[in-house]
């Protein structure tokens, strides 16, 4: 049954978050989302995902410069394709585009769900084949406030929901920081691994004072806590500590984990879909940093179920995530636009069974939050 590329839509969607979620750089109260619907000529349709967060405060791309990247320079290259090699596909995009990561993660997504349903196979299949159906997620402490974080993680740990915890710091005075780190630790006791994630906020210095003091705190790991671009801070921090760095903004893709493990960094990397491409080229990472040392982590753009749903499909896939995962996206909003939303339960989320990402769409739901023109 062969399958060209029909139509390829990008709908904008915004859903308002259950919190306000600060970070170094933005303070988030509602997730906007691009969701791709790639349908073929069999009528089948594949869906993608592509989200950053607050606008432009991440990255390069915008969730609208998303869209119009896929309506303006990938639509009208895609339609009229045979859907059936992605690899075809992605050459072909590779040669005429240069970055937008984003854009290109929620159609090599939208290609997988379609290749998917036509074989019959879950896209972990497609893959190579699901390891694990039951992927650890962990909890993103942000709300600002040092009580509300802590009742906020004593609720989790109790319905087993989630063990392990990241607090977003950087944008107080570092001892401020330090404070409310160590009595979130403290609060939480031996039994949680708390995490921190600066978001690029500090320079060398203040990250080498921060990071001997949540040493001492019993913090277990230290994300991006230096600008994305400068790998010397980075790899001469990861070689003064013995608390693990994450490497999250300074690396998007197999190129650049390659680039910072050649420059002397270990630890471990924060892996995105979103940054690196799609699926199969986070996946490609993954290969270059096992061959480095470096440890797996599975990382979120703060997708909602699509985007976090593809990424489980490739993390599902690696033997070892030797940090878990953050694919806790769903949970930080206030609805879903999905018929069946994903279980989290015993720390972690199960992989959803069926073809393709097996997700379906709520019609109701997507034209309800569906941004209006
Ligand atoms: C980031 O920088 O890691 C992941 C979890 C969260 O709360 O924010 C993100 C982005
Ligand atoms: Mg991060």
């Amino acid at each position: 049954m062969s399958a060209t590329i029909q139509s390829i839509e990008a709908v904008l969607v915004d859903i308002p978050t259950i919190r306000p979620h600060k970070l170094s750089m933005t303070t988030m109260g509602v997730q906007s989302m691009v969701i791709v619907r790639m349908k073929d000529s069999n009528g089948l349709e594949g869906l993608g995902e592509a989200t950053t967060i607050g606008g432009l405060a991440y990255g390069a791309e915008s969730p609208e410069s998303v869209k119009l990247t896929i309506d303006t320079y990938f639509g009208p290259q895609l339609i009229g394709q045979s859907a059936e090699n992605i690899n075809t596909l992605r050459v072909m995009l590779n040669r005429s585009t240069r970055g937008n990561n984003l854009a290109r993660s929620a159609i090599e997504t939208a290609l997988l769900d379609l290749q998917g349903k036509r074989l019959n196979r879950s896209v972990a299949d497609l893959l190579g084949g699901a390891v694990h159906r039951h992927i650890p997620v962990l909890w993103t402490l942000a709300s600002g406030d040092t009580a509300k974080d802590i009742e906020e993680a004593r609720g989790l740990i109790e319905t087993r929901r989630h063990c392990d915890f990241k607090l977003k710091i950087g944008s107080r005075r570092l001892m401020d920081d330090v404070r409310h780190v160590a009595a979130i630790k403290e609060a939480v006791g031996e039994s949680a691994s708390v995490r921190v994630d600066v978001n690029q906020a500090w320079d060398e210095a203040t990250a080498a004072k921060g990071m001997a003091e949540l040493q001492a705190a019993g913090i277990d790991l230290v994300e991006q806590p230096t600008p994305m671009k400068d790998y010397a801070a980075l790899v001469r921090l990861s070689n003064k500590f013995h608390l693990p760095i994450l490497a999250d903004e300074a690396v998007a893709d197999a190129k650049d984990m390659y680039a910072l493990a050649a420059a002397g960094f270990s630890g471990a990397v924060a892996m995105k879909i979103a940054k690196a491409g799609g699926p199969m080229r986070a996946l490609e990472q993954a290969s270059v940093a096992q061959a480095a040392g470096i440890g797996l982590y599975g990382g979120t753009l703060l997708e909602g179920t699509i985007g976090s749903v593809a990424s489980l499909h490739a993390w599902s896939t690696l033997e070892t995530l030797h940090w878990g995962t953050e694919m806790f996206g769903p949970l930080l909003m206030k609805d879903d636009i999905v018929v069946k939303p994903l279980s989290f339960h015993d720390h972690g989320v199960d992989l959803p069974e069926g073809p393709g990402l097996g997700i379906e769409l709520d019609e109701d739901k997507l034209t309800y939050y569906r941004r209006q023109a």
